[in-house]
């Protein structure tokens, strides 16, 4: 049989977007590896995606479209046709239209493919049917407003400058999980004599590739950067000449907040010890150009946006943005690299703006919200049952029987089991598509390497026949996929001007070229690095409590990423699920003996948001006063009847309307 190599993209919501090269057989994936000729990610895949071909031909594949036949969440269907399958939802779309008004239909997706056709396919189709839209916020919206209220639109530093950095700080981010490729950089500053830095709340695999560690209180992190801050500036260690041309507001700042943020105060919010911090600031105001990486954890908390506003304000204060290799680093600025808004969302089919409904708030929303409530409800390329906070409201609202629940997938989710349709998508291999990156430059055309797996269809063609069935008349809805594509590419942007264009159609990744950064230009309205932000209701960082301390139970909860898993995505596969080894609660020997339980215990943590059980692991990996559960898992794999996000709430970051994933406190006891 002959063997053909196609250019692919990895899809997942993961900084890296990694070229993939595909084997073709007979129509079907036999491997998938790493693109040796991708510029950033040059061949290495993650362990995830070494194998994407068992994802893709898995046997858990959903192949034609489902009706339900059982109770919800039962997960009994009949198998149907596409036209029968789209004839339902075009007639009870059509009853809950007449009964309640379109906003009682509301979508529901994320980041199952984050190729920008078939992410955002849905959009132009729920705006031309007037339903709800979401707040898309279940990810980092606090972690852009910390970055914005401080430095507006300034474009990100290229993420490879961090190997002319001498102090890399990993901040809040578990990269040999979530950004392995960011680590050659790492390496590359640590060959040249770099110090490497991990703050975070426990020793997570990256601690492994990292000089210093150090552990800090959940959400404490802006007492640290406040901290450090005092120390720079009574120590002298502050750069008055940057500060005189490019800041603005750290007078303010020095008179106002700092005198109060000593290293004993800092200690206290962080546990540190005060000589740690002492140190800490030294290494920081002393280094010739420190790189902060800065991670999203630490920004789903009550007080995530000012947290991540106050550690941006640090370059700031030693002039680390004119050093190369210096500053701080959240992600790239790839957005305006395409049209979207014109080409794919088109917010002008809404007849009126429409009722918006915050992602994280879909248990509410289910529930609660009237006027109208919630009657339709279309998931596709998301999985809320598993990975949206608040589990138990979400289950709830999806178990009511005059609910009518559509979804879009690719495997039987948790969320599928509770559908009134289901139908089977295409995998990023079967389908067209434009990718851009949040950790890197480049950009990548893919087009499919094989047929759709069964009946599949992609959600793009799938919005055109829903189109179709409720006869939208707008000629948008017949072109195809590779139609949206072109357009896209026929809209020219500054960002996209001088890239390879031969490259780019031949499917091969090209890398954006970013205006050249001499830390002199700054996109906010005074042109300079806003420490004093007047616009904002706090014109200045200070500290702000977490939601957790209302809770009154002794354990902070990390709902961490695995390394084997992403979010809900992964746990078709079976080796993977065995290197997770079971879905854990991770705890300190100290906490554990306190509660008597011991390695391997069935263990049950609640608060009032639900019960969840594990099986406890005993690692001194985890400080006392802290517990950790790695990965979001399918049901059908969990100990218990519910998994992590029973135990999260819907309570939303101080700004952004973002999730508060690691604000939780918990008790844990044995089973029974
Ligand atoms: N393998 C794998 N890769 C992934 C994902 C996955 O689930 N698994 N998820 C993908 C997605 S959707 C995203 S958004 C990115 C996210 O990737 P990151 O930007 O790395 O952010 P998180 O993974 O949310 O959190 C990273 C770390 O923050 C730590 N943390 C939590 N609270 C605090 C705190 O208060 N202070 C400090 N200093 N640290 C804290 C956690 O312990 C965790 O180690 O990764 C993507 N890549
Ligand atoms: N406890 C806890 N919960 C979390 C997090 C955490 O750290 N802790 N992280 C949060 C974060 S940062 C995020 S971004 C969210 C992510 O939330 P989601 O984006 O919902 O994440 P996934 O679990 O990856 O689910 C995506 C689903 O899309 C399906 N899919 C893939 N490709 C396609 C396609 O082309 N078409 C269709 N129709 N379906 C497709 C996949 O099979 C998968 O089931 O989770 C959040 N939940
Ligand atoms: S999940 Fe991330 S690291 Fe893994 S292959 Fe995809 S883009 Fe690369
Ligand atoms: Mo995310």
């Amino acid at each position: 049989m002959t063997t053909n190599i196609v250019r692919s993209v990895c899809p997942y919501d993961c900084p890296d977007t990694c070229g993939l090269l595909v084997e073709v057989e007979g129509g079907r994936a036999v491997k998938v590896t790493g693109d040796p000729d991708h510029p950033y990610t040059r061949g290495f895949l993650c362990p995830k995606m070494n194998r994407y071909e068992r994802t893709v031909h898995s046997p858990r594949r959903l192949t034609t479209p489902l009706l339900r036949t059982g109770e919800k969440g039962s997960g009994t269907f009949r198998p149907a046709t596409w036209d029968e399958a789209v004839a339902i939802i075009a007639r009870r779309f059509r009853e809950i239209i007449g009964r309640h008004g379109a906003e009682a239909i509301l979508p529901y997706s994320y980041a199952g493919t984050m190729g920008l056709v078939q992410r955002n396919s849905g959009h132009p189709f729920f705006h031309r049917l007037g339903a709800s839209r979401l707040d898309r916020t279940i990810c980092s919206p606090a972690k852009d407003a910390g970055w914005q209220a401080v430095m507006g639109t300034t474009p990100a530093v290229h993420p490879d400058s961090v190997a002319q950095s001498d102090l890399v700080i990993l901040w809040g981010i578990n990269a040999a999980a979530t950004s392995i490729h960011f680590l050659h950089g790492v390496r590359e500053a640590k060959k040249r004599g770099a110090v490497i830095w991990l703050i975070d709340t426990y020793a997570t695999p990256t601690a492994a590739v990292t000089d210093r560690t150090f552990l800090v209180r959940p959400g404490s992190d802006g007492p640290l950067a406040l901290g450090i801050m005092h120390l720079l500036a009574g120590r002298g260690l502050v750069d008055r000449e940057f500060i005189h041309r490019h800041v603005q507001g750290y007078d303010e700042l020095a008179r106002e907040i700092l005198p109060a943020c000593t290293p004993r105060w800092t200690s206290e919010h962080t546990g540190l010890p005060e000589a740690v911090i002492g140190e800490m600031a030294l290494a920081f105001g002393t280094a010739r150009a420190p790189f902060i990486r800065l991670g999203s954890g630490l920004s789903r908390y009550g007080n995530g946006a000012m947290t991540v506003r106050t550690i941006t304000c640090l370059p700031a204060l030693t002039g680390a943005w004119q050093k190369a290799g210096g500053g701080l680093f959240g992600g790239t600025s790839t957005g305006p690299a395409f049209a979207l808004g014109e080409v794919v969302l088109r917010e002008d089919f809404m007849a009126q703006p429409t009722r918006i409904v915050n992602m994280n708030r879909l248990g509410h929303a289910l529930n609660e919200l009237s006027d109208p409530p919630v009657m339709g409800l279309y998931v596709y390329h998301s999985n809320p049952a598993a990975v949206t906070p608040d589990q138990n409201a979400v289950l709830k609202g999806l178990s009511r029987e005059d609910l009518f629940t559509v979804v879009h997938e690719r495997f039987l989710t948790d969320t599928a089991k509770y559908a009134d349709v289901v139908l089977p998508a295409t995998s990023s291999l079967e389908q067209s598509d434009i990718y851009r990156a949040y950790g890197t430059y480049c950009i990548q055309r893919a087009r499919p390497a094989i047929p759709a797996v069964g009946e599949s269809k992609s959600n793009w063609d799938t919005f055109r026949l829903l189109a179709e069935a409720m006869e939208f008349e707008e000629p948008f809805f017949c072109q195809s996929a590779d139609d949206l594509i072109d357009r896209l590419l026929a809209v020219h942007t500054p960002l996209r001007a001088g890239i390879d264009e031969a490259a780019l159609a031949a499917g091969r990744a090209v890398e954006l070229a970013m205006p050249p950064w001499d830390g002199t230009v700054y996109g906010t309205p005074s042109g300079r690095i806003e420490i004093l932000n007047p616009a904002l209701p706090e014109p200045l960082p200070r500290h702000l409590p977490v939601h957790g301390e209302d809770d009154g139970l002794p354990l902070r909860l990390m709902t961490a990423p695995s390394l084997y898993a992403l979010n809900a995505s992964f746990y078709e596969r079976d080796e993977l699920r065995e290197r997770q080894e079971g879905m854990q609660l991770m705890m300190n020997p100290a906490d554990a003996a306190a509660r008597g339980i011991g390695n391997g215990d069935r263990v049950l943590a609640a608060n009032r948001q639900g019960e969840v059980e594990f099986v406890l692991k005993i690692t001194d990996r985890i400080p006392a006063g802290t517990v950790v559960a790695e990965g979001v898992w399918w049901l059908e794999f969990t100990p218990g009847s519910r998994s992590v996000n029973a135990l999260t709430s819907q309570r939303l970051t101080d700004a952004g309307g973002g999730s508060t994933f690691y604000d939780n406190r918990v008790e844990v006891r044995r089973v029974g």
